[in-house]
Formats: C-alpha cells, sequence, structure tokens
C-alpha cells in the first residue's frame, strides 16, 4: 500500500513557456470485495489487469478461510484484510476510503465469482464521462442472465421503485458492477452503508440524495463457477421487504454531502 496521492489535474508546461492545466488519465482502483473465492479471484485480477492495465486491484478479503487473499496477492492485486466479518457494504466502504486516502479518482467494484465480465471495464469508464455513478446492467441488452421467475420479477419492481426515486430509468438495480467518478467516490468514502442490500440499493438512494448522477450500461453476467452463491432463489418476500427496508433507510437517514464539492446537494 504504497501509492502516492495524485490529483486529476496537473500543470504542464507549454510550448511557448505559459504553464498550462491538463487533464491527466484518472487514477482507477478496482475494488473486489471477496469471501472465500479462492476458487476464481486470481482470475479475476488477472482479467481485470488484462483489461485496464493502468488500473490498481484492491481485494477487500473478509476474514476468509480458504486462502482467497493469498491468491488474490500472487495474482497481483493488493490485499487489505479485514480483521472481522463486515460484509460487502463494509468491505466497500473499507475500498471507498482507501481510493480516498490514496488519491484515486474513480473506483469500480468488481465481483470476486468472475460473475462480472471485466471487457466491460472500458466501457463503465468511458460513461462516467456522463454521470457520476454507473451501473453495469443485466437485462438492458440482449443478455438472457438466468435467474429464477420470483427473484426476477422481485428485481424488476425494485427496478422501477429505484428508477423513480433516482430519476432515470434503471434495470438492474441489485448489480454490484459498478463505476464511481471522483464525486461519488468522496460521498461514499463517508456515506456507505453496511448493512445487507445498503451495498446496492440504499446506496442509490444515497447518490440521488446527495446529488449525484446515474446512468447504466448493458453487460453480460457469467453464471457462478465456484463457491456458494450468497442467496437462493426462495426467500423472494423475505428479500423483497429487506429490499425496501433499504430504500426506506436510505430516504430517512442523513447523509453528509463532503464540503468541497461543487454542485452536490
Ligand atoms: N468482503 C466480503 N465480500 C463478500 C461477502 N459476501 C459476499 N462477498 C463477495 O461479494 C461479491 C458478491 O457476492 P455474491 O455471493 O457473488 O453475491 P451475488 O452475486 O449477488 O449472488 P450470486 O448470484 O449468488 O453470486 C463476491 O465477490 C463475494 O465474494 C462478505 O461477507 N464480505
Ligand atoms: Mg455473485
Amino acid at each position: 500500500m504504497t501509492d502516492a496521492g495524485a490529483s486529476a489535474i496537473v500543470v504542464a508546461p507549454h510550448a511557448d513557456g505559459r504553464r498550462v492545466a491538463e487533464t491527466a488519465p484518472p487514477r482507477v482502483l478496482v475494488v473486489v470485495p471477496a469471501l472465500n473465492e479462492a476458487g476464481s479471484i486470481a482470475g479475476v485480477v488477472a482479467a481485470v489487469l488484462r483489461d485496464l492495465p493502468t488500473a490498481r486491484v484492491l481485494v477487500v478479503d473478509d476474514s476468509s478461510t480458504d486462502g482467497t487473499g493469498r491468491r488474490a496477492r500472487l495474482a497481483g492485486a493488493t490485499v487489505a484484510r479485514l480483521p472481522y466479518r463486515l460484509g460487502v457494504g463494509g468491505a466497500m466502504r473499507t475500498g471507498y476510503r482507501y481510493a480516498v486516502t490514496h488519491g484515486y479518482d474513480v473506483v469500480v467494484q468488481v465481483d470476486g465469482d468472475g460473475q462480472h465480465d471485466t471487457r466491460h471495464l472500458p466501457e463503465l469508464l468511458a460513461a462516467l464521462g456522463a454521470a457520476d455513478l454507473v451501473i453495469g446492467a443485466r437485462f438492458a441488452g440482449t443478455d438472457p442472465y438466468a435467474v429464477g421467475r420470483a427473484r426476477r420479477s422481485v428485481m424488476r419492481l425494485l427496478a422501477v421503485v429505484l428508477s423513480r426515486i433516482v430519476g432515470t430509468r434503471l434495470t438492474d438495480v441489485t448489480s454490484g458492477y459498478r463505476a464511481l467518478g471522483p464525486r461519488a467516490v468522496r460521498v461514499f468514502a463517508e456515506n456507505y452503508p453496511a448493512e445487507y442490500l445498503g451495498d446496492t440499493l440504499e446506496a442509490l438512494v444515497i447518490a440521488r440524495r446527495c446529488g449525484l448522477t446515474v446512468a447504466q450500461v448493458p453487460v453480460r453476467m457469467n453464471a457462478r463457477e465456484h463457491g456458494r452463491p450468497s442467496q437462493g432463489v426462495i426467500g423472494s418476500v423475505l428479500y423483497l421487504s429487506r429490499a425496501l427496508a433499504a430504500i426506506l433507510l436510505g430516504l430517512v437517514r442523513r447523509w453528509s454531502v463532503p464540503a468541497t464539492e461543487e454542485g452536490a446537494g
């Protein structure tokens, strides 16, 4: 963890002696929350570095017991091992704080189970030019991502609710495949819910309430190859009630917009 802080703007000497501001390419941190993903983590890290060679990869290892952290490090990632389990939200909060502390402009969240196709990473980053937060969305294009009927209905309903709140049409609000620009990174470094579903649904409500703009790009997602999925199709009603609770929390809690922000609020 030796990255020096850096600004997005550099002052470069001009040919005629003037000094002009030029925009440097953004420093990108890919954060991978991981719990017992030894079977897939090395492949994920390698794929990210292949598709985004200038990015750094931070794997937030939530006290895995299967050697996930060691494999991630060998594959070229920086690894933050949490002393006790904080869940995906806690892991991502760690990632955003790391990004701010180490001067990264952009954070991309990629799952450690290989479901997120990293070939879409450049498209997610390109879309950040017009939005603060970009979701890599299933169901937005022709990708026939397979989920059960009950879970899919719940996801559709949540997409309708969140689209209204956020003010733009979204099709996949539970996707963890997301890219965030500098304003969003600063907001989430200060406000990021650690509770179940907070990291996906409540985070979108926070984005809206803090004046961030949200967009989506269609992506393909792969089926899980290793490890255990975190939830099955059963329990969709319970899932929906917890999801609505997360959205409600996002609407009623107080969120702070970083003081240095222009235009947010
Ligand atoms: N740090 C941390 N990461 C977790 C935890 N639970 C899951 N993850 C990681 O978060 C990412 C997404 O988790 P998944 O279990 O794949 O969740 P999902 O993609 O919504 O569900 P599936 O469709 O079942 O794969 C993966 O990289 C997991 O390793 C956790 O408690 N802590
Ligand atoms: Mg998954």
